[in-house]
């Protein structure tokens, strides 16, 4: 490979890294209840807004409360434009903190996923 092809190449690399991160997959921007947040009272359901549109039958979230305990969620449903996936709590969630595991196919075929954690106030 020549000086200016390989240079050409690293270049290519460095523009679909960027273009990647900047554009590809569904990220969560912000959630409700957000991050490390703590509530009063019970949720009735969680809102998970991301930067792309998602595609439902491959989207999702889990709860999980003190001593791995498996919160039931009722099914969740797509608002603002497929952006945000709303996960409907149909229980009291007694004080304590809750991690929500999340998975999320966007449109463009991508699939990521994460985890974030809110408190119930007592
Ligand atoms: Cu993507």
């Amino acid at each position: 490979m020549s000086k200016s092809h390989s240079f050409l190449a690293l270049s290519l690399a460095a523009v679909l890294a960027f273009s990647g991160q900047a554009f590809a997959h569904a990220h969560l921007t912000t959630s409700d209840p957000a991050d490390k947040s703590v509530v009063a009272g019970s949720p009735a359901s969680l809102e998970l807004h991301f930067s792309e549109e998602l595609n439902i039958r491959f989207s999702g979230a889990q709860i999980t409360g003190a001593g791995m305990t498996e919160i039931k969620a009722g099914e969740a449903t797509l608002a603002d434009e497929g952006k945000t996936l709303t996960v409907p709590i149909p229980t009291t969630l007694d004080a304590g903190t809750y991690s929500v595991e999340w998975h999320v196919l966007s449109t463009d075929g991508h699939k990521t996923n994460g985890r974030y954690s809110f408190t119930v106030k007592p």
